[in-house]
């Protein structure tokens, strides 16, 4: 036994991989082990010889484990030191400066339109992508059976087995967004509420995830003709001209009464996009008058505040300002499109020093 002992430490000591030293544990403790063979010897000794070897084995047994144990931990340590002294990086080497980032034209966008609603007086306000059905359909005056809800192409989350609450969503729009900031700040209140929204449809005009800018503002005497102005002036600052003019269609949406489709005048002359002058109309955004209901949903009194509500979808004015094709492509990660259509990280968009150069 001792001769076992010294030879296991011995070889254990001087192993230096994983795999040598699973193979000296294989030789002394395995099926056929040189320990696991004397064990076997034990069954022809006498009483009294089995009460001396029995314990004996047994501590060398555990001995050897325990020696395989700290000897596969000394290596672990000792493969991990040694990475730590091959894989280093330099954090104080300077960057380089191909490899400068961009702005992504969704990210410019938000930056524009958040700067033309704040210069107005509106703030921002986020929240959510995973809501209940009751912020993103009920406060909306969207009930369960309401036709919008079908059409809204929902992803909805599992519920376990046996839960029989409604599913969540990943929301449709941002509304919920403007509900939760009624609810928490009550009337008056001016807010953008920009951000990811997601809808079951994929084609050459349509994304599962898309981005949208809701506005909303509530007070006590606001009526069409402020969201008319408002709008007059987001698609000046917008599109960086000087006059453009607005066509109001009616039409409907739950949430708004009335509610109004806003096109703007436009020409595609030589397939390029001007706004404000030309025969074509645009349709670049929906509003309304924000529903009696939906304040009344969201705790306030509607027969002493009012407001309107409107919406645009960023990836679409964003295309249509610069010039970019296709909107799958805004998600493709393909860095050469990155660096033609991407902004310089350091021109923050403002009014005064012109949105976009
Ligand atoms: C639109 C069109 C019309 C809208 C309504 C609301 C809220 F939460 F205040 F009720 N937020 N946004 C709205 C109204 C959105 O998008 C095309």
């Amino acid at each position: 036994m001792d001769d076992l002992k010294a030879k296991y430490l011995d070889l254990i000591g001087k192993a230096d991989t994983e795999s040598n030293l699973e193979d000296l544990r294989v030789a002394a403790l395995g099926k056929k082990g040189e320990i696991s063979l004397q064990m076997r010897e034990l069954g022809k000794m006498t009483p009294e010889e089995r009460q001396t070897a029995g314990p004996a084995l047994n501590a060398l047994k555990d001995e050897i484990n325990s020696a395989l144990v700290a000897k596969k931990a000394g290596l672990a340590d000792a493969a991990l030191d040694e990475r730590l002294r091959s894989e280093w990086l330099d954090v104080t080497l300077p960057s380089r400066d191909r490899k400068a980032g961009s702005i992504h034209p969704i990210t410019q966008v938000t930056e524009e339109v958040t700067a033309i609603f704040a210069d107005m007086g509106f703030s921002v306000a986020e929240g959510p992508q995973i809501e209940s059905d009751w912020y993103n359909f009920d406060a909306l005056n969207i009930p369960g059976h309401h036709p919008a809800r079908a059409e809204m192409d929902t992803f909805y989350t599992h519920r376990a087995e046996g839960d029989n609450r409604p599913p969540h969503v990943l929301r449709t729009h941002t509304s919920p967004v403007q509900i939760r900031s009624l609810e928490a700040n009550g009337a008056p209140i001016r807010i953008i509420c920009p951000g990811r929204v997601y809808r079951a449809d994929y084609d050459q005009t349509h994304t599962p995830m898309f981005h949208q800018v809701e506005g909303l503002a509530i007070d006590k005497d606001i009526s069409m003709a402020n969201l008319k102005w408002v709008l007059e002036e987001f698609v000046k600052a917008f599109f960086e001209v000087d006059d453009v003019e607005l066509r109001f269609r009616a039409s409907h949406f739950p949430f708004t009464e009335p509610s109004a489709e806003v096109d703007i005048r436009c020409s595609w002359e030589g397939g390029t996009l001007k706004v404000g002058e030309g025969d074509d109309w645009l349709e670049i955004l929906g509003s309304g008058m924000v529903h009696p209901k939906v304040l009344e949903a969201a705790g306030v009194d509607p027969s002493i505040y009012q407001g309107f509500a409107f919406g645009v979808g960023i990836d679409r004015i964003a295309m249509l300002k610069y010039g970019i094709p296709d909107l799958r492509a805004f998600f493709d990660s393909d860095l050469r499109w990155l660096r033609h259509y991407g902004f310089r990280s350091l021109d923050v968009p403002t009014l005064h020093g012109g949105l976009s150069k």
